[in-house]
């Protein structure tokens, strides 16, 4: 008989599933662990970045779907509405539910048991998956989530995996190695260059740079500078979802051929660090993460982040396994870090003072810059 867990990546696979995002659970190891033989299948390091690496793929056109522990949704609410939802970006959520069926782990009561009252309340509808019958009911609510840019949940009772744990037809599956040399490739050799310019200022030199590149750009006055420096249809512009901005790029990065330059902060990077580690993995040639460090949350009033202390951006990003990394502050050092001759993965930590230039808000509506960044990716 049909495992379970082969019946249900079925289903995904003859519904057009193409990339699936993973956090494990316990309960679904041996699900996951099947993922990459049919799936793009990237693991990641925070279910938030997830929904950020989701919202890319589908930009480029792919049908995402993650699987992730009922815990994982506590991790990711915030990234889910104000960006899967607000940019109505589809996504079916296969969600391990815990602390529903002979649970162990007291902890995973609180969220697990709550799960469904915490998803009616954020809008997000839901199906209880509670028996191998109930599969088919998945077909129809995929249909749904790719043709009306929906979000749905699918919470799994564990007791669907139960009758084949320990059983004779279970020999369990494998997780895949992970195909790379992992080893730490820190060397501590940075200069600290002297900041000087704004991050308006430092947007304005690397604009000419931009040109015909899908642009990720972080939330609040980084985006804003950058509509007013220089708008361009394939610029991404975050109106909320703080720490997705690299998520979102290296989504992109993953499933085009276009070259994407995220513009991160800070603040946004220091959030949502393990992405570095995701992009890393990867090492897609065609992203490039440049980081606006002016040691603040500039949109929020120039609180300090720790990147103004103890935080070395630079070997932040090497520690994770980034080979290429710049560090730039004058007009000369940032132009010839643009011009660099790009290996591959590059990660160029650009100092700048803080302070926001007085612009005006973006003018456009979520969805029209989600469509021109469509239609770009599609040219
Ligand atoms: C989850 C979450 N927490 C806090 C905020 C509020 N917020 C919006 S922008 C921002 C600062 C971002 O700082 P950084 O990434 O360093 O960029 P900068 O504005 O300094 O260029 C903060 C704290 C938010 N939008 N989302």
């Amino acid at each position: 008989m049909l495992r379970p867990e082969n019946e249900l990546l079925d289903i995904l696979k003859e519904n057009g599933i193409d990339f699936i995002g993973t956090l494990p659970c316990d309960k679904i190891k041996n699900l996951c662990a099947l993922i990459g033989r049919s799936f793009f299948h990237v693991p990641l390091a925070r279910e938030e970045e997830g929904i950020g690496i989701c919202a890319g793929a589908a930009l480029a056109g792919r049908r995402p779907a993650m699987f992730v522990q009922s815990s994982g949704i506590g991790n990711m609410i915030n990234a889910l509405l104000s960006l899967t939802g607000f940019y109505k970006f589809p996504l079916a959520l296969f969600v391990s539910r815990r602390g529903v069926y002979k649970e162990k782990i007291e902890a995973q009561v609180p969220m697990g048991q709550r799960l469904p009252r915490i998803l009616k309340g954020a809008g997000i509808s839901s199906t209880l998956i509670d028996s191998r019958e109930d599969f088919r009911g998945i077909p129809g609510k995929l249909a749904d989530i790719y043709s009306k840019n929906k979000i749905h949940v699918f919470m799994l009772n564990p007791v669907l995996w139960e009758a084949f744990e320990g059983s004779a037809g279970s020999a369990p599956v494998l997780n895949p190695p992970l195909a790379k040399d992992l080893t730490c490739r820190v060397s501590n050799k940075s200069k600290k260059p002297k900041p000087g310019l704004t991050r308006f200022e430092i947007l304005d030199i690397i604009a000419p740079h931009l040109d015909s590149k899908v642009v990720v750009c972080n939330l609040g006055f980084p985006s804003k500078e950058l509509y007013n420096v220089k708008h361009q249809p394939s610029n991404f512009y975050m109106l909320g979802s703080m720490g997705m901005a690299t998520p979102i790029g290296l989504g992109i990065a993953l499933t085009s051929k276009k070259d994407v330059i995220v513009i991160d902060g800070d603040g946004s990077i220091l959030m949502n660090p393990g992405s570095l580690a995701t992009a890393a993995y990867f090492e897609p040639k065609n992203l490039t993460i440049f980081v606006v460090d002016n040691g603040a949350y500039g949109s929020t009033g120039n609180q300090p982040t720790f990147a103004s202390s103890c935080v070395d951006l630079e070997l932040v990003a090497k520690g994770f396994g980034i080979k290429n990394t710049i560090k730039a502050a004058s007009r000369k050092q940032l132009t010839e870090a643009m011009q660099y001759p790009h290996k591959g993965l590059t990660f160029i930590h650009a100092l700048s003072v803080p302070g926001n230039k007085d612009v005006p808000n973006i003018p456009l509506h979520p969805l029209e810059i989600k469509q021109q960044v469509q239609d770009f990716l599609k040219s």
